[in-house]
């Protein structure tokens, strides 16, 4: 007889004898604060996270043992005496800032989170066991970081970059993450290949330049030489690299994942989020100036919008594939540098996920909140994608070593809501008193518990009955992940004319801070086996023949969903309009209340700028750029700030209330960087002092405030970027 079955059948003469059994195993609940719903729902993530918060009104301060302190001084030996060894308030105060930095995440270090809430659009018991997607409106808390990949954690928002997307579900059945990017793809194939890529894409060794960019020889000498990376760097370089907010991007999980039924059988599926805000993004020179004048833009416009109510909004779908069509589409469903076509496989929308809380405290939430791809709950399993396989392994080492310790599972906004049981123990902070003192399975005294729970016993986790895997061992790349150039020509075929425009300048900017021709030429050398046009169009500008066309890669397939323009915005909210006004007259400020209370139905933002703070004014010259509006309208009556360059400078420099020329340049910019622009009465002779004819597309010019126009300006902003012009 196996040795557990025989403790186990052991367990019930112990169980009626046997001292040990007095039932206080039994109630053991490491989970004592845990307000778990009666129902065996998760609950809510604020009530649950409430527990540890700490509240200073009205209390004396004290020390980190609890007695009152104070601590403005510290204890000298005399007057003028040196500091004393005794002092422990001086010497916790200090000790305890000393410790203040845990390491940065290594990559993804800079992003912002946010809480909120995932409700089932049904039933999904058919394709997954998963219980937050077992009934319909059933609502589990979640928890987003949404990052940048390459910079350090004080880097610039707006660096263009691949945008992590990471999700945690607080089910009651444990925590599930899907750790994913906002853009489908990845650049390598095989984990072990990480490294190089994130120490080709970081700062250089020597001087530590860089920061956040990829424009530089060793990022392009890796994705030319690792060919993989072309698919994930032509969605970078479009507008998925400089996205226009956090709300304005989709996410997906890129590696195939597993659904698994309650009987076992299983679906290939790829996640997705699909913003329900809709897609938007900057141009290349907006973004570089939003990461001087607002390094922070991105998670300000998240942190805003959640304030003002206007919660951004995702549905999760999944494409749901079967496992025998792991080779049927032309490639392998487990190489992470390919998309399925929405076209051959839609995605099936399971549920919507709502962001309606911001943190309480950035670095008890948002930066000690560790997701793994591998925290997955019943219902849910991996694929062989050997770039998942290795993810699997580095989260939690990487974890391990920012804090220090195994327990970081049980720091409050990682806890899963649900009551921990098992036989780990101690290691560095344990949050826990664990009353069982017999750690160890089978055992005797504590009646078999925690006992083993599987597919068919307590709920437990399995893995997919199905799954199998044979072959001899081997270090090679699977010939079935051989093809890497279709999907990227795919990818440039499915652009619209202007976001090809936009790849081209993003790769002309990147390759002209390239020193090695080597480099710059091998870099040509790919991006011919995608299409010659793009080929031609960079080599011109970077000093590299241009290459002949190589037909053996090239198609004409096109797929839908692809690009990041194109597509019209599906909510306006949170969108800002720059109303440039003056002072001098009081009209132009007052326009600023008609347009609010016109936009305000979209939940647009109406900023009148004025040439210093009065009633009505909501930001000076001084502190206004183009960047900060999403349109720009000059109000009638503001006209006499934007006469021709010259004329401005000359009437500006007598004043030093805003830079010479100031409101001029945020007209020319505004247009200049594709956006929404338009002018009331006398205001549009402001176009023409900025050389803006008025038939323009995204350009609207009218008399006052009417309908047509606020529905003009609404048009562009739903249009988003005038790109073509
Ligand atoms: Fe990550 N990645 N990654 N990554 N990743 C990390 O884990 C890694 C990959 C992603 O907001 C690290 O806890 C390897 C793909 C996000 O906290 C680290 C490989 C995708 C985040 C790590 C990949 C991602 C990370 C650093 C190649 C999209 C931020 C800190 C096999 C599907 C999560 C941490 C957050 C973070 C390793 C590739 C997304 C070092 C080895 C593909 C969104 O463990």
């Amino acid at each position: 007889m196996h040795l557990l079955a025989l403790a186990t059948g052991l367990v019930g003469i112990a169980n009626a004898a046997c001292p040990y059994m007095t039932g206080e195993t039994g109630d053991y609940n490491p989970h004592e604060l845990s307000r778990r719903a009666d129902d065996g729902a998760a609950g809510d993530t604020e009530e649950f996270l409430s527990q540890f918060y700490l509240n200073d009104k009205d209390a004396f301060m004290t020390s980190d043992v609890g007695g009152p302190i104070e601590d403005q001084n510290s204890l000298s030996a005399g007057e003028r005496g040196p500091t004393l060894l005794e002092d422990f308030i001086f010497r916790q105060k200090i000790q305890r800032f000393d410790h203040e930095r845990v390491p940065e995440r290594a990559v993804h270090a800079r992003g912002v989170g946010a809480h909120g809430v995932f409700t089932s659009y049904g039933d999904w018991s058919n394709i997954s066991a998963a219980s937050f997607l077992s009934k319909e409106n059933k609502e589990t808390p979640v928890f987003v970081r949404f990052s940048t990949v390459a910079g350090s954690r004080g880097s610039a928002d707006t660096a263009r970059d691949v945008h992590g997307f990471a999700t945690r579900f607080y089910t009651d059945e444990g925590n599930f993450d899907i750790v994913g990017n906002n853009i489908p793809v990845f650049f390598i194939q095989d984990a072990i290949l990480f490294p190089d890529l994130i120490h080709a894409v970081k700062p250089r060794g020597d001087n530590e330049i860089p920061q956040a960019a990829s424009a530089h020889d060793a990022a392009w000498d890796f994705f030319s030489q690792q060919p993989s990376a072309l698919h994930t760097l032509m969605w970078a370089m479009a507008g998925h690299g400089i996205p226009r907010s956090f709300r304005h991007v989709d996410g997906f999980g890129v590696h195939t994942f597993r659904l698994v039924t309650e009987s076992g059988k299983s679906k290939l599926v790829k996640f997705h989020w699909k913003g329900l805000q809709g897609k938007a993004s900057f141009v290349w020179e907006e973004a570089q100036q939003v990461s001087g004048k607002n390094a922070d833009f991105m998670r300000q416009d998240l942190w805003d919008a959640i304030e003002a109510g206007r919660y951004p909004e995702w549905e999760l779908g999944v494409q749901i594939m079967d496992e025998d069509d792991q080779l049927r589409f032309g490639f392998d469903l487990f190489d992470p540098t390919k998309i399925v076509p929405e076209e051959i496989v839609p995605v099936t929308k399971l549920g919507k996920m709502t962001l309606n809380r911001n943190p309480k405290n950035y670095f008890a939430e948002t930066e000690q909140v560790m997701f793994q791809p591998g925290h997955i709950v019943r219902g849910v399993d991996f694929t062989e994608d050997p770039l998942l396989q290795g993810r699997l392994f580095s989260y939690l080492d990487t974890q391990l070593n920012r804090h220090g310790g195994p327990n970081f599972e049980q720091i409050p906004i990682n806890r899963p809501r649900v009551p921990i049981h098992n036989n780990n123990r101690d290691g560095a902070g344990q949050m826990f008193i664990p009353l069982n003192k017999d750690a160890y399975t089978p055992n005797t005294p504590n009646n078999g518990s925690p006992k083993q729970a599987n597919q068919t016993t307590g709920k437990g986790f399995f893995t997919t009955p199905s799954r199998k895997t044979s072959g001899k061992l081997q270090r090679t790349v699977s010939s079935t992940f051989e093809d890497v150039w279709s999907q990227p020509r795919l990818f440039w075929n499915s652009l619209v004319e202007a976001e090809k425009q936009f790849v081209v300048d993003a790769m002309r900017f990147e390759n002209a801070n390239v020193v090695s021709s080597v480099v710059r030429q091998n870099v040509i050398i790919q991006l011919n086996r995608i299409s010659n046009d793009l080929a031609k169009r960079v080599a011109e500008a970077i000093g590299i023949e241009a290459p002949s066309p190589d037909p053996r890669f090239y198609h004409d397939n096109t797929t839908a969903h692809i690009g990041a323009f194109g597509q019209k915005l599906l909510k306006l909210e949170g969108l800002k309009v720059g109303l440039l006004a003056s002072v001098q007259n009081a009209s132009s400020i007052a326009q600023g209340s008609a347009l609010q209370a016109q936009l305000k139905d979209v939940g647009v933002d109406v900023v009148v700028v004025g040439e210093r703070m009065v009633d009505g004014v909501n930001q000076t010259y001084s502190a206004s750029d183009a960047v900060q509006f999403d349109a720009v309208v000059v109000a009638d009556g503001a006209e006499g700030l934007f006469s021709a360059r010259s004329a401005t400078e000359k009437q500006t420099k007598a004043s030093t209330l805003f830079p010479a020329g100031r409101p001029l340049d945020i007209l020319v910019d505004a247009f200049r960087f594709g956006k929404t622009v338009g002018a009331l009465g006398k205001g549009s002779s402001a176009l023409r002092s900025a050389q803006i004819a008025s038939d323009r597309d995204g350009v609207y010019v009218s008399k006052s405030v009417g309908e047509k126009f606020v529905k003009g300006i609404k048009e562009g902003l739903r249009t988003f970027k005038f790109l073509d012009r």
